[in-house]
């Protein structure tokens, strides 16, 4: 059986865990906080969460191991089956991660260990959110999933990532990341009655 490394807490390991719901894969959760001890690191070498561990092999790295269950259980598909429409996919994700939530992911010392971030990151970061915000609203469809009419690994991405740097944007910046953006908001609204994200999210609060 899979296991699942990280804390519930934590918006990638949520998002994987969300994954091998969807793929209705077997899997235990083992809690490990990030780590940078020898035997954490050999699970995932940054320190960081989540990991998986497939007969005693690790992989750490949400998008491999997205990449990983998609070849492992193929069905139900969450990439397109067209090779472009799975590459304009994945193309999404990557900009919702690397130019919306690592952006607001620089907020995150002051809410979680009350670190003031100085006014000149935080313009940083505002600028930066808006051209992020830009590039994922041209290429997002919600219509009705975010990549397209499928669920899709986009869909877990604009949930898991949105949520985070949503939370960031109102409590350091004092700001609504999703205003100007409706549709992006209104898809969050459907993603969270999606029984593997509402799983995830009631077995995060409890
Ligand atoms: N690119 C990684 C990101 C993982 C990540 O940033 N994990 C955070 C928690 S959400 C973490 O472990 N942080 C601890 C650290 O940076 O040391 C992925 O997609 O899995």
């Amino acid at each position: 059986m899979i296991k699942l490394y990280g804390l519930r807490m934590s918006n990638y390991y949520s998002l994987t865990k969300a994954l091998l719901i969807e793929k209705g894969l077997e899997f235990e959760e083992v809690k490990a906080p990030p780590s940078q001890k020898d035997e954490y690191l050999q699970r995932s070498p940054m320190g960081k969460m989540p990991s998986i561990e497939v007969d005693g092999q690790f992989m750490s790295e949400s998008i491999a191991i997205f990449n990983y269950l998609e070849r492992l259980k193929p069905e139900p598909a969450l990439l397109p089956s067209d090779p472009f429409a799975a590459g304009k996919t994945l193309e999404l994700a990557m900009h919702i991660k690397l130019n919306v939530e690592l952006v607001a992911r620089r907020c995150l010392p002051e809410l979680l260990f009350k670190t003031p971030v100085s006014e000149e990151t935080k313009t940083e970061v505002r600028k930066d959110l808006e051209r992020g915000l830009g590039a994922v609203e041209r290429l997002m469809v919600c219509d009705p999933y975010a990549a397209g009419k499928d669920f899709s690994i986009a869909d877990l991405y604009t949930f898991f990532c949105f949520g985070l740097a949503g939370t960031l944007v109102k409590q350091v910046l004092g700001a609504d990341l999703l205003d100007g953006h409706p549709r992006v908001a209104d898809l969050l609204g459907r993603l969270a009655e999606r029984p593997s994200i509402a799983r995830v999210t009631a077995e995060a609060k409890g």
